[in-house]
């Protein structure tokens, strides 16, 4: 029956590989749950859940600084809004089509459910590449982009915020053209905004800190901790520099981290504080850190960052990352976790040879929803026009994570899957959206 479901899933949708590798993890976790709940076929739930509401294709037409026009192609998938109003980033990515945005659009009706906040699921983004781009071209492609998207948007309809390519600058951006068109200073329309102008504090530490936080949980229940660990990770963006911020924090050494031109490698620790000014401040390569630290830190041009021995893994750029081989190498240099910072960094490959060896593996899912659900926050902290504290804000993100990894781990047990967060991530998240949808009728 499910691969029945899934054949009509991937007819109906062609070409958007990325989605169906999705909606195939998926279904296969739910197989426990239609032995025991074979009416949800019936109900054509999954059906449901795999068609989004609505999905909006649009035209981005804009200026380069030497007046040269260029058109891209903007997109808002607003997936499911069963447990509140639609919600996720944006991505701004040259890669970026509609299957991805479909696949993002997916995983996060499922991860905002995990959060236990009121938020439905949504994802959007475009196919611009902001490399190179002027501050002022990147303010008028985001005024262009916000131009058509703002009548879909609202604090009570769709939310979003920041994904690849889209952070505190570009929000800005878009929040001041949203502002200027309705003419409603309306917080809570996006997140991720600057904390002078309705943001919340740890919005963008959020989802990293929450990735570890998930991370050392899933060690504990060995009776293992993050102490003394050498921690490899992919990308070096906003979730992967906060996940190695809050790793130090916690004891552990973050040794290695990436970015689309290679890898860098430095023994003893990467400076975090250098690598900060490179890539966030002054949005340059992870080269010119290492060259920037002499002889401290290597970089491996080119190189797959999961050569580098390490006990904990932490992929967090993108989708597809780190696949069979990679894992293959994880486990002979003895990792022990693997916790998801991107979403879909890990290939099914890759998924099956780490859990074969027993490594415990945090879904994204799972493992990154502190981004979103600090997201949450940031919109109750709008809705009551209020702000919070650093420490409040984090401790907050915390017993969420602590929350997330609790429902993964006692759900995987209720189905006979004790240990595996993968099925505990999709069948949680999956009982939620679907009980909320069926209390609501035919939706
Ligand atoms: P950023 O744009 O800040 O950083 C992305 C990083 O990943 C950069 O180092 C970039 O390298 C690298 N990267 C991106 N695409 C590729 C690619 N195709 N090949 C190789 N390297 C690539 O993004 P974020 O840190 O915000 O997002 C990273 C991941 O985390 C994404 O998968 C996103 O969906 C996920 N995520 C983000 C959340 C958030 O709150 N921001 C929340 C939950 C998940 P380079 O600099 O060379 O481009
Ligand atoms: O993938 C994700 O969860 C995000 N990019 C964050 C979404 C959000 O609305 O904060």
């Amino acid at each position: 029956m499910i691969e029945k479901l899934y054949d009509r899933i991937l007819h109906r949708n062609p070409g958007e590989k990325e989605f169906h590798q999705a909606v195939w993890e998926v279904l296969e976790s739910l197989k426990p749950v239609f032995a025991r709940r074979p009416e949800l076929l019936d109900e054509a739930l999954i059906e449901r859940l795999c068609e989004p509401e609505r999905q909006i294709i649009f035209r981005v037409p804009w200026a380069d600084d030497s007046g040269k026009i260029h058109v891209n192609r903007g997109f808002r998938v607003e997936f499911n809004s069963a447990l509140g109003p639609y919600k996720g980033g944006l991505r701004f990515h040259p890669s970026v089509n509609l299957g991805i945005i479909k696949f993002l659009g997916f995983e996060q009706t499922l991860k905002n459910a995990l959060t236990g906040m009121p938020i439905g699921g949504g994802k959007g983004g475009s196919d611009f590449d902001p490399k190179g781009r002027s501050d002022a071209e990147v303010m008028r492609f985001c005024q262009s982009f916000m131009t058509e998207l703002y009548r879909h948007l609202g604090e009570y309809t769709d939310i979003p915020a920041g994904d690849i390519g889209v952070g505190e600058r570009e929000i800005g951006y878009l929040f001041g053209q949203y502002r200027r068109i309705t003419n409603r200073y309306e917080s809570g329309v996006l997140t991720g905004k600057g904390v002078l102008w309705g943001g919340s504090q740890a919005r963008s530490e959020a989802t990293g800190y929450g990735l570890v936080v998930f991370t050392a949980e899933m060690l504990k229940t060995r009776g293992e901790e993050l102490e003394g660990k050498r921690v490899v990770v992919s990308g070096s963006g906003n979730v992967a520099v906060h996940a190695m911020e809050k790793a130090q924090q916690l004891g552990a050494t973050p040794i290695a981290c990436s970015d689309s031109g290679g890898y860098v490698v430095e023994e003893k620790g990467i400076d975090l504080d250098l690598l900060k000014q490179v890539k966030l401040v002054e949005r340059g390569r992870l080269s010119a850190y290492a060259e920037r630290r002499g002889g401290a830190a290597r970089f491996v041009p080119g190189g797959r960052v999961w050569e580098v021995p390490c006990e904990v893994a932490l992929p967090s750029a993108t989708q597809n990352e780190l696949d069979e081989d990679d894992a293959v190498t994880l486990v002979r240099n003895g990792v022990q976790a693997v916790g998801e910072g991107a979403n879909m960094p890990t290939t099914p490959g890759g998924v099956r040879v780490l859990r074969e060896a027993g490594v415990l593996f945090g879904p994204g899912k799972a493992a990154n929803a502190g981004g979103v659900a600090t997201s949450a926050l940031e919109m109750q902290q709008n809705a009551s026009r209020d702000s919070w504290t650093f420490e409040h804000t984090e401790a907050r993100l915390t017993e969420i994570m602590r929350h997330i990894h609790r429902l993964c781990h006692t759900t995987a047990e209720r189905y006979g899957r004790p240990g595996d967060y993968v099925a505990g991530a999709n069948i949680a998240g999956f009982e939620l959206v679907e009980e909320a949808m069926v209390a609501q009728g035919l939706v």
